[in-house]
């Protein structure tokens, strides 16, 4: 499988109901690595452009709106099939059709306040970290643990 970097963002849900530490804990612990970290308050035109692909959409209002409500956490991570990997640990966007054991599944309920984004394929994953990181944001690192979580 391709070592993929993937875009993740922690909700203002996710940040106000303290999951920070377990976000990031599951992603660590499964063997993703952290590239870039951020945290702020997003504008209304970054939220815009973040989910531009939902602008006709009848939730579009409201769910920029809620993503600017609040401070939201950005990351990198990368690893082997990393994309699809991390979206099936947050899994389904409706918590109610979340598995037991993925993010939304353990700590949501309702659609817009599912804890957390992260991208669904590589070109998103392409998009939104440069939406919110320079290419000076993200460190390159080899970790110790490598050999055991990367055929390459
Ligand atoms: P995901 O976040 O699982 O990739 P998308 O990209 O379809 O899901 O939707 C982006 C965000 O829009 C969701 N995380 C959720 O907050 C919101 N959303 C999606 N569908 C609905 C809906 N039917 N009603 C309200 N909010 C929605």
């Amino acid at each position: 499988m391709p070592i993929e970097r993937t875009f993740v963002m922690i909700k203002p849900d996710g940040v106000a109901r303290r999951l920070i530490g377990e976000c990031i804990r599951r992603l660590e612990q499964r063997g993703l690595k952290l590239l870039a970290i951020k945290i702020q308050i997003l504008t209304r035109e970054k939220a815009e452009e973040h989910y531009q692909e939902h602008k006709e959409k009848d939730f579009f209002e409201s769910l920029v709106a809620f993503i600017c409500s609040g401070p939201t956490v950005q990351m990198v991570w990368e690893g082997e099939d990393a994309i699809n990997q991390v979206r099936s640990m947050i899994g389904n966007t409706n918590p109610l059709k979340s598995a037991p054991g993925t993010i939304r599944g353990d700590f949501a309920l309702i659609t817009q306040m599912n804890i957390v984004h992260a991208s669904d394929k590589p070109e998103s994953a392409q998009r939104e970290i440069s939406l919110y990181f320079t290419p000076q944001d993200i460190l390159e690192y080899k970790a110790d643990d490598e050999k055991w979580l990367t055929t390459k």
